[in-house]
């Protein structure tokens, strides 16, 4: 499944996640206007009011690596909202739209593994037309209070969809390509930060992004880390 016309999209007033309704239905794009359940990483809360777009697409991919479908994910809303909005984002690793210092957009793939990926289910919560509780408010922002405008969101949608399989095209046999202009968009790079693991917290300089999407962290006695997965704090 490679084109974004093939997948039908389902719409819904509310769900507990969308990834878990797009992994049911199988190669379609799920969009609710409010999630109940809505998660991030390690099963954070993401807050899913209404006004947000609220998406996940799933399909069968050809990369293996669920990092990588994440970072063209990123990629790919970073150009639409430059397009449309004329609003630059940067991409915090691994899977965060940043716009001056607060989170936008946040990506969670869920990936149903065989020796390869067999389905994906990328989930995207980008804040649009949504207010943010009061407890977000210092670290994110929506779309609304980039433009002031107030945002369609299905037609939103359809762009980021369709973005997606056009970059997933483009990328699909090129990695080197695709960690070349990750860095470009790279929030993280070069940045003093924190990473908490599961196995600990690590500091130092966030020094570059291996080929299989990991982070590299320089310590402070110059010796290299390898960072899989984490929360980053700058
Ligand atoms: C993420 O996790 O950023 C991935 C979020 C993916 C959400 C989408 S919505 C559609 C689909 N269905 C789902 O159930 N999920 C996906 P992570 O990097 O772990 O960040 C989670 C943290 O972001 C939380 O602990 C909060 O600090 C913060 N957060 C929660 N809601 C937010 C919001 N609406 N906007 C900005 N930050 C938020």
């Amino acid at each position: 499944m490679k084109n974004s016309k093939m997948l039908k999209t389902y719409y819904f007033k509310k769900l507990g996640s969308t990834n878990d309704k797009a992994r049911e239905i199988g190669n379609c794009v799920v969009i609710a206007e409010t999630q109940s359940k809505g998660r991030g990483r390690f099963n954070k809360k993401w807050e899913s009011p209404k006004g947000g777009l609220w998406m996940s697409i799933s399909f069968s991919p050809r990369i293996d690596n669920p990092k990588k479908l994440t970072f063209i994910t990123a990629i790919s809303i970073q150009k639409i909202i430059k397009r449309k909005f004329g609003a630059d984002t940067r991409i915090k690793w691994p899977n965060d739209l940043i716009f001056k210092e607060k989170k936008l957009c946040g990506i969670l793939t869920d990936a149903v593994f065989s020796n390869k990926i067999k389905t994906a289910v990328i989930g995207i919560g980008l804040n649009v037309n949504n207010d943010l509780p009061l407890g977000l408010r210092r670290k994110a922002v929506s779309l609304k209070d980039i433009t002031k405008k107030k945002i369609g969101i299905k037609h939103l949608a359809g762009s980021i969809t369709k973005e997606f399989f056009l970059q997933y095209r483009k990328y699909n046999k090129k990695n080197k390509k695709l960690l070349n202009d990750l860095k470009q968009l790279s929030d993280t790079i070069g940045r003093k930060v924190r990473v908490k693991t599961l196995g600990g917290s690590h500091y130092g300089i966030a020094e570059s992004i291996d080929e299989d999407g990991n982070l590299i962290l320089k310590l402070k006695d110059g010796a290299r880390k390898k960072i899989t997965e984490g929360n980053l704090y700058y």
